[in-house]
């Protein structure tokens, strides 16, 4: 669901709500009823991005039921605060944006694509192969390309291995990464340790990653609110996590843990 009065990439890029959260949903590790209802529960908590997509080769049908049973959701919690007077309407305007695995991971259904040039991949396919394969469907669709540089860096994880990512691993590696994805006009630059990571991305290499001041996603790994907090102090503009709501089965332990963990963003 878009946020009223913005177009997306200014929403998704702009400093006024400080560093924000988004949870990530691999349509290969759950269900779209399982995602629909984490998908509530995790904006509850405070997440105001839902990304929805992963490495491994999940057929386009699985991404879109996911996508469409997480729309459903959200707007019918929407709709629930235009019958509430107390309840805050544009709360639950999170976009549903696709963080794609190739161009078979699409739906139409979604309010944007994190449009990635995985620029540290040895294989052509993935810097803009697949991108020119789904180009023009995303045009016709209006699905929003997000221009963004995707960088995996150690330990990188599955889509290290699947992406034939050169892992990354100096400040200075990543640091012209990111100038160049700034050269290139994408406004978001996004630094991945790889899901599931058993630490994330040190706050050396996020801050080299920051160097130009471009939108800056952070992923893999984080796991408390001091790794959000240390990501945020060293300038990330997004802290996305996946695993740790993948793993919890109660809704409101769920709840829980991933409000303490953006409280690290407060
Ligand atoms: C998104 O890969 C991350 O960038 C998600 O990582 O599953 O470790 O939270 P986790």
């Amino acid at each position: 669901m878009l946020p009223e009065h913005h177009d997306l990439l200014s929403w998704v890029c702009t400093d006024d709500f400080g560093t924000r959260h988004a949870t990530l949903f691999d349509p290969a590790d759950q269900s779209p009823e399982e995602a629909a209802l984490k998908a509530q529960v995790v904006i509850e908590a405070g997440s105001r991005m839902i990304l929805i997509g992963g490495s491994t080769n999940t057929p386009e049908e699985k991404v879109h039921s996911m996508v469409e049973a997480v729309q459903e959701a959200i707007e019918l919690r929407l709709w629930a605060t235009t019958q509430d007077t107390v309840e805050d309407e544009d709360y639950w305007r999170v976009p549903v944006i696709l963080f794609p695995g190739g161009a078979h991971a699409l739906s139409a259904s979604a309010d944007g694509i994190l449009f990635m040039m995985l620029m540290n991949s040895r294989n052509p396919k993935f810097i803009v192969g697949e991108q020119i394969r789904g180009a023009t469907w995303l045009h016709e669709s209006e699905v929003e390309m997000l221009p963004t540089g995707y960088i995996i860096c150690e330990p990188g994880g599955k889509v290290g291995e699947i992406g034939e990512a050169s892992l990354l691993s100096t400040e200075e590696e990543i640091r012209s990464h990111a100038i160049c994805a700034k050269g290139f006009g994408m406004n978001i630059f996004y630094l991945e340790a790889g899901s599931g990571a058993s630490s994330p991305a040190p706050p050396e290499l996020i801050r080299a990653a920051n160097s130009t001041e471009n939108c800056l996603f952070v992923g893999g790994g984080i796991r408390s609110a001091e790794q959000a907090k240390a990501a945020k102090d060293a300038g990330a503009s997004w802290i996305v996590t996946g695993t740790i709501v993948e793993e919890q089965e109660d809704m409101n332990e769920l709840r829980q843990t991933l409000s303490e963990l953006i409280s690290g963003l407060n």
